[in-house]
């Protein structure tokens, strides 16, 4: 039996193994590396296709482990989803690397389980003897610690790196949490207002989640969001986001009838076969109206799969809510999709905003956006205004809608109420002026 046959071993042995082959290498200036590789969504296949396809799955991957291997190499399952690979005279990071790649390359050959392809994607993490770590158990640490450094970066794999070590948050098993924070309620939604910068009226709010960590404090959700949606548990906080921002909806008081929410939705969203149910549902539970929620999509997660968001988001809009291209100027997306972008609302992205007073490229094309968006018949909306200057020259280029720190900053559901009740009363004698001197509300996280 050679020895890249798969052992599913329990976590002990293949310890141990990892001992041995310091041990044998210990002394002689010999390498090896050693790779974690996580399987990506697994929990998600276990749940969805059930446990006995999955079993087949990690059979399938294992097989493929153990043909992408040489001879010499050593494998074995360290968890669920976890497998490590011992692969000796490896003597460099690039070389270490290049088997990464080679492992990651092929796996775009989907896996056939029961006789159905499924395309599986995995993450590595790469340590190196004895340039990481002269003992096993460090340098298992080094290869867990890129392994969660190559999830945290989006990148299929990584090699360890001393810069890894001090960031709390390597360290840490975040999804755990995030599974105790869906449970234990640790979310909130922070509401950021937008008005008409026409009529000065309010238009709506976007809904910003926030978690407060018990031990952490708050962690930002560029750092948990792209942890969530590989874990999966985007669906729950997807689920939960929009239940609590139609929950708030609902509970506006009645002269705020009809305003809007917007609510963020993540990439991976698009490509959960229910996901237009899952609004439509949670839609009608409140009981609100269609056009009173909508949808931020990015618009780099528009491009990637052009037929399936369109499709999807085409679905939505013919129920009637409304859908807010974000980030808009930052996804590349060809002109040629305008004509039938399933789009209610375009975002100029932020960095457009902001040196669009002092930057005549980027006045350039805050300027072609706004008449990209009229002549589509989109509201276009600009987000990240911070100050007066900038807020009067989106007015006067014809912009639709102003949000940004200028007029307030995400806050939570009780600051809101008492924000938009001040707004309300006084922005009819403003004159288009914002008044910042009451919104000094800051949130928590931003
Ligand atoms: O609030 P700000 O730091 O708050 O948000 C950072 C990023 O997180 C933004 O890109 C924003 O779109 C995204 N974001 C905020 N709330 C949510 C949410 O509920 N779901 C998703 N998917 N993204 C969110
Ligand atoms: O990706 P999205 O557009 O959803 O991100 C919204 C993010 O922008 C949130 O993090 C929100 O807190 C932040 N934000 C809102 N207004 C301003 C602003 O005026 N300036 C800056 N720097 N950030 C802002
Ligand atoms: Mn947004």
């Amino acid at each position: 039996m050679p020895e890249s046959f798969v052992q599913h071993d329990i976590r002990e042995s293949f310890y141990s193994r990892l001992d041995d082959f310091v041990a044998r290498h210990a002394g002689d200036a010999k390498s090896f590396a050693l790779l974690i590789v996580n399987i990506n969504q697994f929990r998600r296949f276990n749940t969805y296709q059930g446990y006995r396809l999955a079993d087949e799955l990690l059979a399938a991957f294992a097989a493929y482990l153990a043909n992408v291997a040489r001879p010499q190499d050593y494998i074995a399952r360290i968890g669920n989803a976890d497998y490590a690979m011992l692969l000796p005279d490896i003597h460099n990071e690039g070389h270490a690397s290049l088997a990464a790649i080679k492992l990651i390359e092929n796996l775009k050959e989907p896996l056939v389980v029961s006789q159905s392809p499924y395309r599986i994607t995995a993450n590595v993490g790469i340590a190196l003897y004895p340039q990481h770590a002269e003992d096993g158990e460090d340098l298992f640490k080094c290869a867990e610690l890129a392994l969660n450094d190559s999830r945290n970066s989006l990148q299929s794999y990584s090699v360890f790196t001393n810069r890894q070590q001090p960031v709390e948050v390597y360290d840490w098993n975040i999804e755990n949490d995030l599974q105790k924070a869906i449970e234990k309620d640790q979310f909130d939604l922070h509401f950021q207002p937008q008005i008409d910068l026409c009529s000065g009226r309010l238009f709506g709010v976007e809904a910003l989640i926030r978690w407060h960590n018990g031990e952490r404090g708050f962690i930002r959700p560029d750092v948990f969001i792209p942890l969530a949606e590989s874990s999966g548990q985007i669906v729950e906080i997807t689920q939960w986001t929009l239940n609590s921002a139609l929950w708030f909806l609902q509970s506006w008081p009645r002269e705020l009838a009809g305003m809007k929410v917007a609510v963020n939705i993540s990439t991976k969203m698009l490509s959960e076969a229910d996901f237009a149910d899952m609004v439509a549902n949670a839609v009608g539970i409140y009981g609100v109206d269609y056009s009173q929620l909508t949808l931020e999509i990015t618009e780099s997660a528009l491009v990637e799969d052009v037929s399936t968001s369109f499709r999807i988001l085409g679905e939505l809009r013919s129920l009637g809510l409304n859908i807010s291209i974000d980030d808009f100027g930052t996804g590349y997306s060809s002109m040629s999709y305008f004509k039938g972008i399933p789009a209610t609302e375009l975002k100029i992205d932020q960095s457009f905003i902001r040196h669009v007073l002092d930057n005549q490229m980027d006045e350039h094309i805050v300027q072609t956006v706004i008449q990209l968006a009229n002549g589509f018949d989109l509201t276009v909306v600009a987000e990240g205004i911070e100050d007066q200057e900038t807020f009067d020259k989106l007015n006067q280029m014809g912009c639709d809608i102003a949000q940004g720190y200028h007029i307030a900053r995400p806050m939570p559901r009780d600051d809101i109420l008492h924000w938009v009740e001040h707004y309300r009363a006084t922005h009819g004698a403003s004159e288009g002026k914002i008044e910042t001197a009451d919104n000094a509300s800051t949130d928590a996280a931003g």
